[in-house]
Protein backbone atom coordinates (compact mmCIF):
# COMPACT_ATOMS: atom_id res chain seq x y z
CA UNK A 1 0.00 0.00 0.00
CA UNK A 2 1.28 3.64 -0.88
CA UNK A 3 0.47 6.40 0.29
CA UNK A 4 -0.20 9.72 -1.24
CA UNK A 5 -0.69 13.34 -0.45
CA UNK A 6 -1.89 15.58 -3.14
CA UNK A 7 -1.26 19.78 -3.20
CA UNK A 8 -4.28 22.04 -3.95
CA UNK A 9 -6.47 20.96 -7.38
CA UNK A 10 -8.20 24.51 -7.93
CA UNK A 11 -10.74 23.04 -10.36
CA UNK A 12 -8.02 21.52 -13.02
CA UNK A 13 -9.55 18.07 -13.66
CA UNK A 14 -7.85 17.47 -16.97
CA UNK A 15 -4.40 17.86 -14.05
CA UNK A 16 -5.80 15.56 -11.00
CA UNK A 17 -6.52 12.82 -14.09
CA UNK A 18 -3.26 12.99 -15.59
CA UNK A 19 -1.82 12.81 -11.82
CA UNK A 20 -3.61 9.94 -11.06
CA UNK A 21 -2.63 7.85 -14.44
CA UNK A 22 0.87 8.94 -13.56
CA UNK A 23 0.47 7.45 -10.17
CA UNK A 24 -0.66 4.24 -11.70
CA UNK A 25 -3.01 4.48 -9.21
CA UNK A 26 -4.26 1.21 -7.00
CA UNK A 27 -6.97 0.26 -5.14
CA UNK A 28 -5.02 -0.46 -2.21
CA UNK A 29 -3.50 3.16 -2.65
CA UNK A 30 -4.52 5.89 -0.08
CA UNK A 31 -4.64 9.32 -1.40
CA UNK A 32 -4.98 12.22 1.13
CA UNK A 33 -5.48 15.67 -0.78
CA UNK A 34 -4.53 18.22 1.10
CA UNK A 35 -7.98 20.64 0.20
CA UNK A 36 -8.65 23.79 -2.50
CA UNK A 37 -10.10 20.99 -5.05
CA UNK A 38 -12.30 23.84 -5.84
CA UNK A 39 -11.64 28.24 -7.53
CA UNK A 40 -9.65 28.44 -10.92
CA UNK A 41 -9.84 26.46 -14.04
CA UNK A 42 -13.28 25.95 -15.13
CA UNK A 43 -13.89 22.47 -13.61
CA UNK A 44 -14.52 22.57 -9.97
CA UNK A 45 -17.64 20.82 -9.43
CA UNK A 46 -16.44 18.29 -12.29
CA UNK A 47 -13.27 17.85 -10.06
CA UNK A 48 -15.98 17.66 -7.03
CA UNK A 49 -17.68 14.94 -8.90
CA UNK A 50 -14.81 13.24 -9.75
CA UNK A 51 -13.21 12.82 -5.80
CA UNK A 52 -16.79 11.58 -4.61
CA UNK A 53 -16.71 9.05 -7.52
CA UNK A 54 -12.73 8.48 -6.58
CA UNK A 55 -13.35 7.89 -2.95
CA UNK A 56 -15.96 5.01 -3.89
CA UNK A 57 -13.17 3.05 -5.04
CA UNK A 58 -10.11 4.43 -3.25
CA UNK A 59 -9.27 5.10 0.75
CA UNK A 60 -9.17 9.14 0.21
CA UNK A 61 -9.14 11.53 3.34
CA UNK A 62 -10.16 15.48 1.97
CA UNK A 63 -8.77 17.54 4.41
CA UNK A 64 -10.81 20.68 4.00
CA UNK A 65 -9.15 24.26 2.19
CA UNK A 66 -10.28 27.74 2.34
CA UNK A 67 -11.42 28.21 -0.91
CA UNK A 68 -13.52 24.84 -0.31
CA UNK A 69 -14.93 26.41 3.02
CA UNK A 70 -16.20 29.21 1.12
CA UNK A 71 -17.68 27.06 -1.41
CA UNK A 72 -19.78 25.01 0.96
CA UNK A 73 -20.90 27.91 2.63
CA UNK A 74 -22.38 29.04 -1.20
CA UNK A 75 -23.87 26.36 -1.67
CA UNK A 76 -25.69 25.79 1.39
CA UNK A 77 -26.57 29.65 1.57
CA UNK A 78 -26.77 30.17 -2.43
CA UNK A 79 -24.51 33.66 -1.44
CA UNK A 80 -20.85 33.61 -2.14
CA UNK A 81 -19.02 35.59 -0.05
CA UNK A 82 -17.73 38.76 -2.47
CA UNK A 83 -13.81 37.91 -1.45
CA UNK A 84 -14.02 34.14 -2.38
CA UNK A 85 -16.02 35.74 -5.95
CA UNK A 86 -13.12 37.66 -6.92
CA UNK A 87 -10.57 34.98 -6.12
CA UNK A 88 -11.96 32.50 -8.25
CA UNK A 89 -15.41 31.81 -7.10
CA UNK A 90 -17.14 32.93 -10.10
CA UNK A 91 -15.74 30.31 -11.63
CA UNK A 92 -16.62 27.69 -9.31
CA UNK A 93 -20.40 28.84 -9.29
CA UNK A 94 -20.72 29.02 -12.59
CA UNK A 95 -18.81 25.50 -13.47
CA UNK A 96 -22.10 24.28 -11.33
CA UNK A 97 -24.79 25.72 -14.12
CA UNK A 98 -24.93 22.09 -15.66
CA UNK A 99 -25.82 20.42 -12.08
CA UNK A 100 -28.98 19.70 -10.50
CA UNK A 101 -30.13 20.89 -7.25
CA UNK A 102 -30.23 16.96 -6.22
CA UNK A 103 -26.43 17.22 -7.06
CA UNK A 104 -25.52 20.06 -4.96
CA UNK A 105 -27.00 18.71 -2.12
CA UNK A 106 -24.47 15.69 -2.77
CA UNK A 107 -21.73 17.66 -3.38
CA UNK A 108 -22.54 20.22 -0.08
CA UNK A 109 -22.42 16.82 2.03
CA UNK A 110 -19.08 16.21 0.51
CA UNK A 111 -17.38 19.55 1.10
CA UNK A 112 -19.23 19.25 5.28
CA UNK A 113 -17.89 15.63 5.57
CA UNK A 114 -14.13 16.92 4.57
CA UNK A 115 -11.60 16.92 7.53
CA UNK A 116 -9.98 19.87 8.58
CA UNK A 117 -6.85 18.10 9.30
CA UNK A 118 -5.54 14.14 9.71
CA UNK A 119 -3.24 12.23 11.64
CA UNK A 120 -1.93 9.19 10.74
CA UNK A 121 -0.20 6.33 12.80
CA UNK A 122 3.28 7.71 12.56
CA UNK A 123 2.13 11.18 13.92
CA UNK A 124 2.43 12.72 10.40
CA UNK A 125 -0.09 15.72 10.32
CA UNK A 126 -2.05 16.68 6.94
CA UNK A 127 -3.17 20.10 7.08
CA UNK A 128 -4.20 22.50 4.30
CA UNK A 129 -2.43 25.82 5.63
CA UNK A 130 -1.34 25.15 9.53
CA UNK A 131 -1.63 25.84 13.18
CA UNK A 132 -0.85 28.35 15.39
CA UNK A 133 -0.64 26.81 18.82
CA UNK A 134 2.58 25.51 20.64
CA UNK A 135 0.63 22.54 22.01
CA UNK A 136 -0.16 21.01 18.36
CA UNK A 137 -3.59 21.65 16.28
CA UNK A 138 -6.33 20.54 19.27
CA UNK A 139 -5.14 23.38 20.83
CA UNK A 140 -5.54 25.58 18.58
CA UNK A 141 -8.51 28.54 19.17
CA UNK A 142 -9.99 28.67 15.87
CA UNK A 143 -10.74 25.84 13.17
CA UNK A 144 -10.47 28.61 10.33
CA UNK A 145 -6.95 28.75 11.04
CA UNK A 146 -6.29 25.45 9.97
CA UNK A 147 -6.85 26.58 6.28
CA UNK A 148 -6.03 29.97 6.15
CA UNK A 149 -2.82 30.17 8.28
CA UNK A 150 0.50 31.17 6.58
CA UNK A 151 2.84 31.73 9.76
CA UNK A 152 3.85 27.76 9.83
CA UNK A 153 4.97 27.52 6.40
CA UNK A 154 6.77 31.36 6.98
CA UNK A 155 8.37 30.53 10.18
CA UNK A 156 9.23 26.83 8.84
CA UNK A 157 11.03 28.49 5.90
CA UNK A 158 12.90 31.17 7.49
CA UNK A 159 14.05 29.29 10.50
CA UNK A 160 17.75 29.71 11.03
CA UNK A 161 19.05 25.69 10.25
CA UNK A 162 21.29 25.96 13.00
CA UNK A 163 19.21 25.77 15.81
CA UNK A 164 19.21 22.43 16.79
CA UNK A 165 16.01 19.86 17.57
CA UNK A 166 16.93 19.81 21.63
CA UNK A 167 17.32 23.74 21.40
CA UNK A 168 15.23 25.64 23.66
CA UNK A 169 14.91 27.75 20.22
CA UNK A 170 13.51 24.99 18.56
CA UNK A 171 9.84 26.05 17.45
CA UNK A 172 7.72 23.49 19.77
CA UNK A 173 4.85 23.87 16.94
CA UNK A 174 6.93 21.25 14.80
CA UNK A 175 7.34 18.68 17.41
CA UNK A 176 4.25 17.22 17.54
CA UNK A 177 4.81 15.73 14.76
CA UNK A 178 6.87 13.47 12.79
CA UNK A 179 6.12 15.62 9.48
CA UNK A 180 3.46 17.93 8.43
CA UNK A 181 1.95 18.29 5.24
CA UNK A 182 1.08 21.20 3.86
CA UNK A 183 -0.94 23.18 0.61
CA UNK A 184 -1.81 26.93 0.39
CA UNK A 185 0.87 28.51 -0.40
CA UNK A 186 2.19 27.97 -3.89
CA UNK A 187 5.62 26.99 -4.12
CA UNK A 188 5.68 28.86 -7.52
CA UNK A 189 6.13 32.05 -5.01
CA UNK A 190 9.33 30.88 -4.70
CA UNK A 191 10.02 30.11 -8.18
CA UNK A 192 9.88 26.27 -7.04
CA UNK A 193 8.21 23.75 -9.74
CA UNK A 194 8.61 21.10 -6.84
CA UNK A 195 7.09 20.45 -3.37
CA UNK A 196 9.26 22.00 -1.06
CA UNK A 197 10.67 20.73 2.11
CA UNK A 198 11.42 23.09 5.42
CA UNK A 199 12.69 21.17 8.82
CA UNK A 200 9.47 18.84 9.36
CA UNK A 201 7.07 20.61 6.64
CA UNK A 202 6.50 19.56 3.32
CA UNK A 203 4.69 22.33 1.06
CA UNK A 204 2.90 19.99 -1.79
CA UNK A 205 0.95 23.21 -3.32
CA UNK A 206 3.10 23.86 -6.39
CA UNK A 207 0.45 26.86 -8.25
CA UNK A 208 -1.52 24.40 -10.41
CA UNK A 209 -3.99 27.53 -10.19
CA UNK A 210 -1.54 29.62 -11.57
CA UNK A 211 1.42 29.03 -13.64
CA UNK A 212 2.49 25.47 -11.85
CA UNK A 213 1.56 21.72 -11.90
CA UNK A 214 -0.60 19.54 -9.44
CA UNK A 215 1.64 17.12 -7.50
CA UNK A 216 1.62 14.15 -5.41
CA UNK A 217 4.33 12.74 -2.46
CA UNK A 218 4.79 9.56 -1.34
CA UNK A 219 5.12 10.07 1.78
CA UNK A 220 7.39 7.21 2.49
CA UNK A 221 9.49 7.20 -0.42
CA UNK A 222 9.49 10.70 -1.08
CA UNK A 223 9.15 10.59 -4.63
CA UNK A 224 7.04 13.13 -6.79
CA UNK A 225 4.74 13.04 -9.11
CA UNK A 226 3.84 16.16 -11.47
CA UNK A 227 0.72 16.84 -13.92
CA UNK A 228 1.50 18.57 -16.85
CA UNK A 229 1.14 22.77 -16.24
CA UNK A 230 -2.29 23.35 -15.57
CA UNK A 231 -2.00 26.25 -17.75
CA UNK A 232 -1.00 23.88 -21.12
CA UNK A 233 -3.40 21.70 -20.25
CA UNK A 234 -6.17 24.59 -20.11
CA UNK A 235 -4.66 26.88 -22.72
CA UNK A 236 -8.19 29.27 -23.28
CA UNK A 237 -8.23 30.16 -19.71
CA UNK A 238 -6.56 32.30 -17.36
CA UNK A 239 -7.12 29.94 -14.35
CA UNK A 240 -6.16 32.36 -10.94
CA UNK A 241 -3.55 34.14 -13.04
CA UNK A 242 -6.73 36.85 -13.81
CA UNK A 243 -4.98 39.86 -12.10
MN1 LIG B 1 -5.72 27.63 0.27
Amino acid sequence: MRTFAVGDIHGGLRGLVQLLERLKITNTDQLIFLGDYVDGWSESAQVIQYLIQLSETNDCIFIKGNHDAWCEDWLRTNEGDSIWLAHGGEGAVASYQTFSEEQKKVHLRFFEAMSLYHIDDDKRLFIHAGFTSMHGVEKDYDFRTFYFDRTLWEMTLTMDKRIAKDSKLYPKRLKHYLEIYIGHTPTTNYFKMHPMNAANVWNIDTGAAFSGRLSAIDINTKAIFQSDILKDLYPNELGRNKN
